[in-house]
């Protein structure tokens, strides 16, 4: 069956928010108020499929307006190749502006062969102030050619369209942000109050062709940002069944404490989570270091955890091919995916890693994952690129149902607000320990680390009085959640 234009249309914007080509949270933008959404369409040079709808859908647009042009120019650099595309489906010759003149040979800016007088069309990814398209714009009318039309892919509808309009363009649109909002939350891909949250961004930055906001001292929040968020609100935003769960099993029993229980005989680790279990949100195992492991012992804790309400996670770190990690996961002396509700996993494999958990596991639509992007021990080799490599990961379409959350040490690296963050290496009373652990507080894990969830292990099991101390250390982490999302400070 051919698709019609709408439904072509519809399902080129599902698969921009599939693949990531934007993206809903909390984003520092060049002026003001941070945005609730970004656009990073870079990320369809990498998908072909998608390279080929966008261009079959502008020269469609541009056909239907009848925009006539001698040339075709996209402002650098991710509208390049779309243009490319374009111009060959078009058989019209492109024209390229350079970023800088080059300091050697011609000087010219503008690459390609043309007239004074020839006229050209611009095409652009996303409009936010049009600023972009301006000084492309700017360039070519200095070498006498005319440019009275730009079409673009998205426009932010954040003024861009008047700034340019201002400058005599007329500017077209494959989507503004509204629409593509709507083609999302029909497809339940995205919340009201994700559209609130972006609609009333929207309307209090609208910017000026230089650059400023119309109007500076608005007192605007972005809505979406996870730190400022309750987790009930939160719960709304995830994807993943199980960390949806999380979520409001933290609201209702008003705990954000992980306790990681490392010990070695299984009769002291249920007596110690009897004493913690009102306490805590999630049990975090390290099953490999019990010495006296049994199936009874994982009937007993998941009994408990029904009792006390809490999510077992095991802190496997799974790190292999896919085929391996299937087995390690739903096989072996611990069928892990069968009494745990989470499990972590290093990105390292990539995906294959996730395909494999997922075939472990009997059915994973109740179980969940959290990724690593960050350790907490000092000298590891994890780097920015890395971290923001597996943040990708976590986002990819075909993963976020299975994400519960990211094991990171730095408020910067969710900006889900759907995603939950668990951050270890917490202590009341050290800050390190023998063999490279760092340890924050409670108050900076949570209100400096953005950890939502953090995780205790010895500052708790080592405790003479564990009740005590899982108490103390529940309080501590609540309170400074309740005073980081009531807190006016950004
Ligand atoms: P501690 O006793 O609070 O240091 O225990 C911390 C737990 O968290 C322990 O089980 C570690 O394996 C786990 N952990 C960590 O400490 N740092 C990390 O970066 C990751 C996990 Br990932």
């Amino acid at each position: 069956m051919v698709a019609n234009a709408s439904e072509k249309f519809t399902n080129l914007a599902l698969k921009l928010f599939d693949i990531n080509a934007f993206k809903f949270g909390d984003f520092k933008m060049k002026v003001g108020i941070n945005s609730p959404v970004y656009f990073d369409l870079r990320v369809i040079i990498s998908h072909p499929d998608v390279m080929n709808t966008v261009s079959e859908l502008l020269l469609q647009f541009l056909n239907d307006k009848k925009t006539s042009c001698d040339h075709i120019c996209g402002v650098p650099y991710t509208a390049l190749p779309i243009a490319t595309l374009v111009s060959v489906r078009d058989s019209k010759p492109m024209l390229i502006r350079r970023k800088e003149a080059k300091d050697y040979g011609t000087k010219k800016l503008i690459e390609g062969k043309y007239q004074s007088g020839d006229t050209c069309l611009i095409i652009e990814d996303v409009v936010t102030s049009g600023s972009s398209i301006l000084e492309t714009v700017n360039d070519l009318r200095r070498e006498g050619i005319v440019v009275t039309d730009a079409i673009v892919l998205v426009d932010r509808e954040q003024g861009g369209a008047k700034n340019i309009e201002q400058n005599g363009i007329r500017m077209h649109s494959l989507f503004t942000l509204s629409q593509l909002l709507d083609i999302l939350q029909e497809a339940g891909k995205i919340e009201e109050s994700t559209v609130k949250a972006v609609a009333k961004y929207i309307s209090t930055c609208q910017i000026k062709a230089d650059g400023s906001m119309v109007q500076p001292s608005s007192k605007a929040v972005n809505e979406l940002n996870r730190l400022k968020m309750s987790f009930e609100a939160r719960s709304n935003h995830a994807r993943c069944p199980v960390a949806k769960r999380l979520f409001q099993l933290m609201a209702v029993k008003k705990s954000n404490l992980c306790i990681a229980v490392d010990l070695p005989k299984v009769g002291a680790i249920l007596d110690l989570v009897m004493k913690i279990g009102p306490h805590i949100c999630v049990l975090k195992t390290h099953i490999d270091v019990v010495e006296d492991f049994n199936e009874n012992f994982v009937h007993s804790l998941v009994a408990l955890a029904e009792k006390y309400n809490f999510l077992i996670m095991e802190d496997r770190k799974f790190a292999d091919i896919g085929n391996t990690v299937s087995m390690q996961y739903g096989h072996g002396l611990y069928k892990i995916s069968q009494w745990a509700d989470l499990v972590t996993c290093h990105s390292l494999p990539g995906k294959g890693v996730l395909d494999g958990l997922k075939n472990g596991a009997v059915d994973y639509s109740n179980k969940g994952v959290f990724l690593l992007a960050e350790m907490s021990c000092r000298g590891n080799l994890i780097n920015e690129k890395y971290t923001k490599d597996t943040m990708e990961l976590a986002m990819d379409g075909s993963n976020n149902d299975f994400i519960a959350g990211i094991v990171c040490q730095n408020p910067h690296v969710v900006t889900n607000p759907g995603l939950i963050q668990l951050t270890p290496g917490v202590q009341i009373s050290n800050t390190s320990d023998e063999l490279s652990q760092q340890y924050s507080s409670p108050q900076s894990a949570i209100k400096e680390k953005g950890a939502d969830i953090a995780v205790v292990g010895r500052g708790v099991t080592n405790s003479p009085n564990v009740a005590a101390a899982a108490e103390e250390y529940r309080d501590q982490l609540w309170s400074a959640y309740c005073s980081r999302i009531e807190s006016e400070d950004e």
